[in-house]
Parts: structure tokens; sequence; C-alpha cells
């Protein structure tokens, strides 16, 4: 079997621009279930990854974004990017196809995610558009709710969570349906909050990493009425007044990753920008924020990782 990340450097000495016009596009294909951090560790000591984590309660949509963002790119070019391979399609296939074949219904359903002690990881090599062949590689978090639900109620769960340290981009969902039930607001809101604030009080987040606080689902709520769209500018103000010191680069996103067949064709889904900015890279860390991080001693290889990287960094940065 061909392996894409070995093929990398190999593209980047050969890759012009005449000969991607020329080309047909190389789609490599790598068979794998999702990965464990081990696995992951090993694609982020061969290149820059991006690793985009996904927080939030139970059933907010975790899942469900993951698998629309694989969907999305096997269709054809998403988000300025087109997809070029993945190791871990089998995963991806397992969230997506077989879940909507196993419910044999019409609109598609994502299976709750099994509770796991460990993250797991979805990677995607993807190509920009407009630029030419070189492999960007993303690792795509999926973690149990459970995982969570753990974390937001123990600092020291949350220390465990130490792959958080070496995400690019942290995504807490606020579970749209429940913020549309007047009934189940407070605790929706309570959850996506308390994910955040654990994070924070157990210093699991860099301080270049990008937080966004995203209501998902967003078809339900605009279904739901004004009165339960009027809530989100509300949610999102008290969130912000919350977290603003703490999380100083903190944005806000609406997006239906799967929204019902009944919603209005003219809403905008959000996920293309979502997962454009997503993937933006970070920038390199001051020279002084560098020397101040130190990874704990209980870190995973993978995170300890980024340490690494990011010394390496700030030394040749003048
Ligand atoms: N209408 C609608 N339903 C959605 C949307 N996103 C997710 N869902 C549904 O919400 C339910 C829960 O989504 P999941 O993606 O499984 O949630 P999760 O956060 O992964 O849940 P756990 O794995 O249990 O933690 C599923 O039935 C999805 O089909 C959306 O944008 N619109
Ligand atoms: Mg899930």
């Amino acid at each position: 079997m061909a392996d894409a990340i070995a093929t990398e450097a190999k593209e980047k000495e050969t890759a012009t621009p005449t000969a991607v016009a020329k080309e047909p596009a190389f789609v490599d294909l790598f068979a794998g279930t999702a990965m464990s951090a081990a696995d992951a560790e090993a694609v982020t000591l061969r290149s820059p990854v991006q690793l985009i984590v996904f927080a939030g309660a139970e059933g907010s949509g975790k899942t469900t974004v993951l698998a629309s963002i694989y969907e999305r790119l096997s269709q054809g070019p998403f988000a300025g990017f087109n997809f070029s391979g993945s190791r871990s399609l089998i995963g991806f296939e397992e969230i997506c196809h077989l879940n909507r074949l196993a419910s044999g219904s019409v609109q598609p359903e994502t299976q709750r995610t099994v509770p796991t002690e460990e993250a797991t990881y979805y990677h995607l090599a993807l190509t920009r558009e407009k630029a030419g062949r070189q492999r960007h590689h993303v690792l795509l978090s999926a973690v149990s709710g459970e995982l969570f639900r753990l974390a937001k109620n123990s600092r020291e769960d949350c220390a465990r969570l130490t792959f958080l340290h070496r995400a690019d981009a942290i995504v807490v969902l606020v579970d749209g349906a429940r913020l549309a039930a007047p009934e189940s607001r407070e605790n929706a809101i309570a959850d996506a909050s308390g994910i955040l604030s654990s994070f924070v009080d157990a210093e699991m987040l860099d301080a270049r990493a990008r937080v966004d606080f995203v209501f998902s689902k967003l078809d339900l709520v605009i279904a739901a009425g004004q009165s339960a769209e009027n809530v989100l500018p509300k949610t999102q103000a008290k969130l912000e007044a919350k977290f603003r010191t703490r999380v100083p680069g903190l944005r806000f996103r609406r997006i239906a990753a799967r929204p019902d067949a009944s919603s209005s064709a003219d809403m905008k889904d959000g996920l293309a920008e979502a997962f454009a900015s997503w993937t933006e890279p970070k920038q390199p860390a001051a020279r002084e924020t560098w020397l101040r991080c130190v990874p704990p001693n209980n870190a995973r290889e993978f995170s300890k990782f980024g340490w690494r990287y990011f010394e390496r960094v700030g030394r040749d940065t003048p």
C-alpha cells in the first residue's frame, strides 16, 4: 500500500503549478479505523499536523461534524481544500455511511459514540484547491461525551486530556436542540461552559489555540422560532462575559452539520467557513511564551511533540 506521508517529500520537490495543471490529481487511500493516540503520534512526528478537538456534552453533535466534514470533502472541493487521502478511512465510513445504512432511514442519523477512556483521531490529508499538491495533514479528535463529562466534573480527569495542549483549534459545541427548548436551555449552556472552564482551570489550553463555541443544530434552533433564535446572541454575551479575560481569542459560530431534510434551503449551514478557520495555522509562539511552556511530566509523547515543535520554532525565530 502506498504511503501518503512518505510521498509528501517527493511531491514538495516535484509539484509545480504546470505539473498540477497537466497531471490528474493522484489520490492515495488508506484503509484504517479511527486512530489511537499512538497512531496519531506517528503522523505528527512525520509531518506538520493541524489538530482540531471537538468537545461537547453527549449528543451535542461532535461526531456528526466529523462525519459531515468527511462527506463534503468526498463530494468535491470543500472549504478551499481537496480530499487527498486518509489513514482512517474505515473510521470515517463507519460514522457516515454504515450508520446511514444501518438506520435504514431517509434522514441520516449518527450513532452514539461508545464511551472510551482515550481520545481517538480521524486523519485527513488535504491539498489546497489553488495551491499545488502539497498535502496538509489534519487530525480531528472525536472524544466521547463521557470523557468530557468526567473532565467537566473533575479537574483530575481533565488533566488526563493532555492532547489538548497540542490542539490548534478547540471547538466546544453548545447543543442547539437543547438550547431551543426552554426546559433544557440552561443545562445546555452550563454543560458547554463547564467544559471550557475545566480546560482553562486545569491549564489545558495552549495560549495560541483557536477556541470556538459552536451553536450546533442551527436548523432546529431556527425551526423552534424567533424566541429560540434570540437565545443565541444572549448566550453568546453570557459566555463572552464569563471567558473574555481567560480566553481572549474566543469566537462564536453557528452550524448545522446535518440539517433536517425539512429545513430551509436558504439556511447557511456554516460548516465550510468553520472548517476553513479551524485549519488556519496558529501563529508561532512569541519567544517568551514558549520559554514559559513546560510539558507536564505525565504528558504522552503525542502531547510533548507540541512543545518540541514550538521550542524549535521559537529557537529559529530571531
Ligand atoms: N437536525 C440536526 N440534527 C443533528 C445535527 N447535528 C447532529 N444532529 C443529530 O444529533 C444527534 C447527536 O449527534 P452526535 O453527532 O451523535 O453527537 P455526539 O456529540 O457525537 O454525541 P456522543 O458521541 O454521544 O457524545 C444525532 O441524532 C445527529 O443526527 C444538525 O445539524 N441538525
Ligand atoms: Mg459521538
